[in-house]
């Protein structure tokens, strides 16, 4: 079997599982590239004055890294612009934070291209190429311009948005069609598969065939719903490390008896941290029975702090927090900690086992990590209750949780309460489902089923247009 290739926007190294501190995406990377002698290859993460190309190459447990470094207009264009300010927003259906202009296209395009002639020299005939998510949608066209003819698959890790709200970017044509030079689409979610399909249906007069291949604009490729998980034999190691003992207890300690509620996540709009916020400060406004008796441990690592709707973020979240405080702690009460630091992955395994509450209400989540962790880092004697929002991906697997629309402050501290209130019993045979469907769709399961999708051929016939819910086939 041939190499497989990973190019991804940023490339974390392979890291000690119970030290990594990385994102959602590089967590799952690093567990799939381990088994295989792959190559990764992506941003550094640096900028030059002036872009060279020069490749940098590493050998970090058994896998190649290879980085360039960009520039500080390609920073700003591709990166903050673009990726963070045009796609992010609008694939996060926040459409009113994108800004559209064109030299953050020009940027996102003239990086697209420099990835493809950087990665040109490493690859091989019978390599397999897998691009990673919403920063490099353009490579394969890049890579097919450049005469590459090996497969090349796409996963996206966030929402594909519905067909109105992704025509709102003003080149939405070219996006779609770049797409469809990669071999293999993948998507978080059958609802997000299918978004798409109705994109090539209804606006790209395009095809979908019964054996999930989407065709328009002259080209073709199979799309398929692959749904992202964690390494849960390693989450679950590092819940039960040293590390996270002394994490648990020194939680349990300083919550001196009472209910702990956790949330974890990068500090950005998509999450509803803001939301989560009002929703905890309408349960204590409705319930003065549980003051003094429950606390919420909110941790939001602060991430794309150039772009200012990041900023705006962080000031809001650190009034309402301070008005939460003002309005009900007490001398020796804090109803809110709030706080944004990074932690390692075990110490975080620590805090998730001591919470009685995992809440995980983002606004619009491609899957949602943190709600897989949460439920692989429990007590299976004595689990806590997962609140998770209707709208993260995980949803569509994780229908044990308590599920929530996170927009309502009413239906959120409802189910803060009933979790608070559920009787063990309960508690561990919806934590025992939940953690069944952690362990079997694992990042493993997520890594074979894309490959192989990847390494079937594609069928030569031309398609007739079928119902697009046909083509959300699960792998
Ligand atoms: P993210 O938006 O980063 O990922 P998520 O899936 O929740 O979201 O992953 C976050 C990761 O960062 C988790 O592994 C979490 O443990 C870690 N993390 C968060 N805060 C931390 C902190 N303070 N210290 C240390 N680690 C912290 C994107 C998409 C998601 C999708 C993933 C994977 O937005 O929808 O699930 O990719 O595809």
């Amino acid at each position: 079997m041939g190499r497989l290739i990973v190019i991804s926007n940023r490339v974390s190294a392979p890291a000690d599982p119970g030290v990594g501190t990385s994102g959602g995406l590089a967590m799952a990377l690093s567990a799939a590239l381990r088994e295989y002698s792959g190559v990764w290859f992506g941003w550094s993460g640096r900028t030059a004055e002036s872009y060279t190309g020069q490749l940098s190459v590493e050998r970090v447990s058994g896998v190649t890294v290879a980085t360039i470094d960009l520039d500080e207009s390609d920073r700003q264009e591709y990166y903050n612009g673009y990726a963070n300010e045009v796609l992010w927003p609008v694939f996060h259906y926040r459409t009113d934070l994108a800004a559209y202009e064109r030299s953050f296209d020009e940027g996102y395009e003239r990086v697209n291209r420099r990835f493809a002639e950087a990665v040109l020299p490493l690859l091989e005939p019978d390599d397999f190429i897998w691009v990673q998510d919403y920063h490099l949608i353009s490579v394969a066209r890049e890579l097919r311009r450049l005469g590459v003819a090996n497969r090349i698959g796409f996963f996206l890790h966030i929402p594909w948005p519905s067909r109105r709200l992704f025509t709102t970017i003003p080149r939405h044509h070219e996006l779609a069609a770049a797409l469809l030079d990669y071999d293999l689409i993948g998507f978080q979610t059958r609802d997000s598969c299918e978004a798409f399909a109705h994109y090539v249906l209804e606006t790209a007069g395009g095809s979908i065939d019964a054996d999930g291949v989407a065709r328009a604009f002259g080209k073709a490729a199979r799309i398929g719903v692959f749904p992202i998980g964690i390494d849960a034999a390693d989450f679950a190691e590092a819940a039960a490390s040293p590390v996270a003992e002394a994490q648990h207890q020194r939680m349990r300690e300083s919550a001196a008896g009472r209910k702990m509620i956790i949330g974890v996540d990068r500090l950005d709009y998509s999450k509803g941290i803001e939301e989560r916020f009002l929703a905890y400060e309408n349960l204590l406004a409705l319930h003065p029975d549980l003051h003094e008796r429950v606390f919420m441990l909110q941790i939001a690592t602060l991430t794309r702090e150039d772009v200012s709707a990041y900023q705006d973020l962080r000031a809001r979240l650190d009034t309402v927090s301070g008005r939460i405080n003002g309005a009900y702690a007490t001398v020796d009460w804090v109803p809110l900690r709030y706080v944004n630091r990074r932690y390692r992955r075990d110490e975080l395994a620590g805090f998730y086992r001591a919470a009685d509450i995992g809440l995980v209400t983002p606004l619009r989540d491609g899957m949602n990590l943190v709600a897989k962790e949460y439920v692989a880092a429990q007590d299976p004697e004595d689990p806590g209750v997962l609140v998770l929002s209707e709208f993260a991906g995980a949803a569509e697997q994780m229908k044990a949780a308590l599920i929530v629309n996170p927009m309502s402050r009413e239906d959120v501290a409802e189910a803060i309460r009933k979790g608070l209130a559920m009787p063990l019993e309960e508690r561990r045979s919806r934590w025992r489902e939940l953690a069944d469907g952690v362990e079997q769709r694992d990042v493993t399961a997520w890594r074979d089923a894309f490959v192989e999708a990847l390494r079937r051929p594609q069928p030569a016939s031309p398609a007739q247009a079928l119902d697009p819910t046909a083509a959300a086939g699960r792998p």
